[in-house]
């Protein structure tokens, strides 16, 4: 440990780039690009080098927290686990598990520990239901690849590298550097697609930073992609351009969709979306004509009225102009070791049904085994039976990424006990009555978990630990594992989570020797599990990879890849272009692509009824900055330097016709709340649409984040009314809220 420069993948974004850390006396001095790095040679963004910053920031914390009638006191972990033991007890003893929940957040899905334990603590604690930063995010995709290809993370991304003709929708990695779609230097694989004679076409209310780098933008309207994309579809089948080559053996649902994509004509959905049908036909058909293409939705397409429709008709345009799984198109990649978190969970064993309970206040259908997060503040705080009484949040920040964000505010100090798993004390975690900090995660090893699921190319890469954690410490996975054991009634002095663990692992290995689909199938779980090397993450890693494409397969394949072969090859390790999975990865009930699936054609009729709706006055829409990272990076001073970044971006007719100065006040006002914030006018935005940062909001009493406090900003999802959601997935429509703007100064209300 701590060699310098030492070799390690940034866990922040999807990029996973190749960082040298170089450090001194157990600081870190600089972090740099690692031009050696198989997959980013060379590439990073400013987040990157400040890795440091957040492994040195005094507000990150190193000891548990317990809330007092004084405010925080620090505490050993023995007593911060029976404080927990304490406090959760009696809520179980009078209310069963049915009284606790807990919230996953995102950082989850990066965190070495988090990412592969979070699963044991659901399964292993008994809490019968739980919410998720999902909800908020690609819920509308797991929904779509589960009943198109019968897996909720059989999720397509665009060959960047091979394509010569990529529209991005509702995305902007100029910013997010990739979402759903892992790659190192995003922005320069575009520039790529057009020095090689291609195009590239961005489709977004806003004239983003990728816009800009892009050879067209086409400004839509808020919530009407899928509008949109099925008039690109009635083109393809009007002018005879379906072709879906290898795809036509693999799919079944086509006349259908044919005859469901007769009514939207370029023309019928014109208006709505703002794109003349003129433009509509010329991109279905440069589309359709260019050799290798590719059509990527993200965020903007998924949170949204119409999320679900959107992202099916993404991979539905893609599939039907022949450019799906086939090099330069959309293509599922092969990771290096699989991801656990990709199973089918067990409730979904005889295939994906929804709507199998109801929340209980709200009475939202469950979907894919979750409501929406939005239902959280109701469920804590509306009394009754089954009422929300003791939460866990591991790496969340709902009270600012939720929609309702006030609503949640106010809930959280009603709870009769919560528990925070979390590197901070910010907005939300303040209301906790314990706080279980995670290791820095340059204390970790690192190797993502389901990111590979969707990067451009089959590879992977292993990190160990730079820093050694302070003995007393525990990792992250442990202290998932101990909770569970409290929540399962376990006295906290009496937990031994290496038991658990070997529980946990041995429960995993089972499941896949009994998984026709795995590559141990019918092997003996006890031969594997003596086979295997460590314990925790590691353990599970070495797993994963030794079952995956390239492993050693316990045996049947001696000079296959172990953890070992990763540890010899910090630069990673690079197996090669996507190549076509189709049928192999497909996991539905006949084998085939499912074109049309009820429950997505069912909601076309709100699609209808949408395109005739008069227009809003005005809408609201997200938007992230390369310099943030949701809500929690703007604690880092390296990253807050610069211009206030929380503005409502505004077109400039409709700041005139607000009376809006560039740099004053402007009012906000939504059905859900109001704020004030300041005007940045800039024809970068479509008229009718303003578009505010997602994140921000640190004024709240009681948090920790001194750097953050002194660049508050507004939280915008105080504008965002919960039950505005994307009916089919209960995700979260923050996009497109129908919003009043207005002055200060001329006083709204
Ligand atoms: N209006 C609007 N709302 C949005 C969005 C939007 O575009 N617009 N985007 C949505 C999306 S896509 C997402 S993913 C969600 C994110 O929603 P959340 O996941 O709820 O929020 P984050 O801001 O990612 O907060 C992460 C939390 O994890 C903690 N943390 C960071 N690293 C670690 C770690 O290593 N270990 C532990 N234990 N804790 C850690 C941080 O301190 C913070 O409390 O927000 C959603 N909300
Ligand atoms: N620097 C940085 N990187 C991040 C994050 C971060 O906060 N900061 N967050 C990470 C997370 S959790 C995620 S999920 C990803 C998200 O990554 P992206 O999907 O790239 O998300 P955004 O950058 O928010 O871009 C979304 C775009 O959608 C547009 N939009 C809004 N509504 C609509 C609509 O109805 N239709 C269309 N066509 N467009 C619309 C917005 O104007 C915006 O430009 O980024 C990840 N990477
Ligand atoms: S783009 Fe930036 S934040 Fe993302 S992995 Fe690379 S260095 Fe880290
Ligand atoms: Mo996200």
């Amino acid at each position: 440990m701590e060699e310098t420069p030492h070799i390690r993948t940034c866990h922040l974004c999807e990029a996973m780039c190749g960082l040298r850390v170089e450090t001194r006396e157990g600081r870190v001095e600089r972090i740099r690009a690692n031009p050696d790095d198989v997959w980013s040679r060379g590439y990073i963004c400013p987040k990157g080098t400040t890795l440091g910053a957040l492994h040195h920031d005094p507000d990150r914390l190193r000891v548990p927290l317990v809330r007092r009638e004084s405010g925080f006191e620090e505490v050993s972990w023995e007593e911060a686990f029976r404080e927990i033991e304490r406090g959760l007890r009696p809520v179980i003893d009078a209310h069963g598990l049915d009284a606790v929940t807990s919230y996953i957040g995102n950082p989850t899905a990066h965190n070495f520990s988090l990412s592969r334990y979070v699963g044991a603590f659901i399964a292993m604690s008994g809490i019968p239901r739980i919410y998720s930063a999902g909800t908020v995010d690609q819920w509308p995709k797991n929904v779509t690849a589960a009943l198109m290809y019968g897996g909720m993370w059989t999720i397509p991304t665009p060959d960047i590298d091979r394509t010569d003709y990529l529209i991005i929708m509702g995305a902007n990695p100029q910013a997010s550097q990739g979402s759903l779609l892992a790659t190192p230097d995003i922005m320069g694989k575009l520039s790529g697609i057009r020095k090689r004679g291609g195009k590239v076409v961005v489709i977004d209310p806003r004239r983003t930073g990728t816009a800009d780098a892009a050879d067209e933008w086409l400004p839509i309207q808020p919530g009407t992609d899928a509008g949109l994309l099925l008039a690109m579809a009635h083109v393809l089948f009007d002018e005879d351009r379906v072709d879906l080559g290898h795809m036509a053996e693999y799919v079944e649902g086509l006349d259908e969709v044919r005859a469901l994509c007769r009514e939207f004509s370029p023309e019928a959905v014109a208006e709505a979306c703002q794109v003349s049908a003129e433009k509509i036909r010329t991109l279905a058909r440069e589309f359709a004509e260019a050799k290798a293409a590719a059509l990527y939705g993200r965020i903007g397409t998924c949170n949204q009225e119409f999320g679900t429709l959107a992202s099916w008709a993404v991979d539905l345009v893609n599939i039907l102009a022949g450019k799906f799984d086939r090099p330069g198109g959309l293509m599922f990649s092969n990771p290096i070791a699989p991801s656990m978190t990709t199973l089918r969970p067990p409730d979904f064993a005889e295939g994906w049904s929804f709507g199998r309970w109801k929340s209980r206040v709200r009475g939202a259908p469950e979907i894919l085994g979750q409501v929406p997060v939005s239902c959280l503040a109701e469920e804590i705080a509306t009394p009754g039976e089954g009422q929300i009484r003791a939460l866990i949040t591991v790496a969340g920040n709902p009270v600012l990424s939720a929609p309702d964000a006030a609503k949640l505010d106010a809930a959280l100090p009603g709870l009769d006990f919560m528990v925070s798993v979390d590197n901070y004390l910010n907005e939300t975690t303040r209301h906790a009555h314990v706080i279980l900090p995670g290791l820095s995660p340059l204390e970790q090893p690192h190797y993502d978990e389901l990111l590979w699921c969707w990067a451009v190319r089959n590879a992977g890469k292993y990190s160990a630990p730079l820093f050694e954690p302070e003995p007393e410490r525990p990792h992250e996975w442990e202290i998932l594992l101990a909770l569970s054991a409290i929540l399962q009634g376990q006295k906290a002095d009496e937990v031994n989570t290496g038991l658990l663990d070997d529980l946990f692992f041995g429960g995993l290995v089972a499941t896949l020797c009994a998984s026709p689909r795995s590559s141990i199938a019918g092997r003996d779980p006890g031969e594997i599990v003596a086979q295997s090397r460590g314990k925790g993450p590691e353990r599970m890693l070495d797993f994963a990879l030794r079952i995956g494409p390239w492993g050693e397969g316990y045996g049947t394949r001696p000079d296959g890849m172990t953890l070992e072969t990763m540890e010899q090859a910090p630069n990673g390790i690079d197996m090669g272009a996507l190549e076509p999975r189709i049928p192999e990865v497909l996991d539905t009930p006949d084998g085939k692509v499912n074109l049309a699936p009820a429950h997505v054609c069912g909601d076309l009729e709100r699609l209808s009824a949408r395109l005739t709706r008069a227009p809003e006055e005005a809408v609201l829409v997200s938007r992230r900055h390369l310099r943030s990272n949701n809500s929690w990076m703007h604690n880092v001073p390296e990253l807050m330097t610069g211009k206030d970044r929380c503005t409502l971006l505004v077109h400039p007719g409709d700041a005139e016709r607000w009376g809006l100065v560039n740099g004053e006040p402007a009012r906000i006002d939504s059905k859900a709340g109001s704020l004030t914030v300041p005007a940045e006018i800039s024809d970068e935005m479509m008229p009718g649409v303003v578009s505010l940062p997602h994140g921000f909001g640190h004024d709240k009493e009681g948090a920790r984040l001194s750097v953050a406090a002194r660049n508050a900003g507004v939280c915008n999802n105080i504008l965002a009314p919960g039950e505005f959601v994307d009916v089919l997935s209960g995700n979260a429509a923050v996009n497109g809220i129908p919003v009043r703007v207005s002055a200060l100064t001329q006083g709204a209300d």
